[in-house]
């Protein structure tokens, strides 16, 4: 395959300039476990519905990435079976329904290996491709994300999935101190809170993009698609 190209994809608070060779579509968390019923998201008492409208851009935005060649790494939120890597004040809080660890509809809540814990058919990774497991939201915090993307020369970091204001952020927040420029895709982030996630949006692009830029599935699919034409 031919190098994926450059671009200039549109977004805010200025239009970005992307080596597609340099760049990773990183998925957070499209699991189960937060997409449908039965899993950790509603447990806490979430409307998992309200993220179900990621799920058409991502797909899209993958179909491109991997005709491109872009460098497609997927996250999932979980933990092992023995809950070591949980901290207990995670495991503790609030009053779900269920707790991290406890048995559910779809295997035990949060858990590597529990059918929850998969991502969702629409999206599902190619072997391929990579998975990071991650025991906390953001993707960099104990895991081997750092290292992958050093060893392919990544320098910008296209962000989707859920939740916005949850493991998407977190994510852009650790990735942007780290030196990466980081893209969220409006339309393919979601959250069970349609207020956070405009705000989420907004922080990231505020003060002349302070943590980053937000652009859309539509406007990386056509620059995509003319690095495509220009190679
Ligand atoms: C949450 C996530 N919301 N993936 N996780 O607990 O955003």
């Amino acid at each position: 395959m031919s190098k994926p190209g450059k671009g200039v994809v549109k977004a805010e608070p200025a239009p970005i300039e992307l080596d597609f060779a340099r760049t990773a579509l990183v998925i957070i968390d499209m699991q189960r476990d937060f997409l449908e019923p039965g899993g950790f998201g509603e447990t806490l008492g979430n409307d998992v519905s309200q993220l179900s409208r990621a799920v058409k851009p991502v797909a899209a935005v993958l179909a491109a990435a991997r005709e491109n060649g872009l460098l497609v790494i997927h996250t999932r939120e979980g933990h092992l079976p023995d809950l070591s890597d949980a901290p207990p004040a995670k495991v503790e809080r609030g009053a779900p329904s269920l707790r991290i660890g406890d048995p559910g509809p779809m295997g035990r809540i949060l858990i590597r290996g529990e059918a929850g814990h998969d991502i969702v058919p629409a999206l599902y990774p190619l072997k391929s491709e990579i998975v990071i497991d991650k025991p906390g939201k953001g993707a960099f915090y104990a895991t081997e994300l750092g290292a992958v993307l050093k060893q392919h020369g990544i320098e910008n970091l296209v962000v989707c999935g859920v939740t916005t204001e949850v493991c998407v952020h977190t994510t852009i927040r650790e990735g942007n101190d780290r030196g990466y420029r980081c893209v969220a895709l409006a339309d393919g982030c979601a959250s069970y809170f349609p207020e956070f996630h405009d705000l989420g949006l907004k922080m990231i692009k505020a003060q002349g993009g302070i943590f980053g830029w937000v652009s859309d599935s539509a406007s990386l699919l056509e620059a995509l698609a003319a690095a495509r034409m220009a190679s």
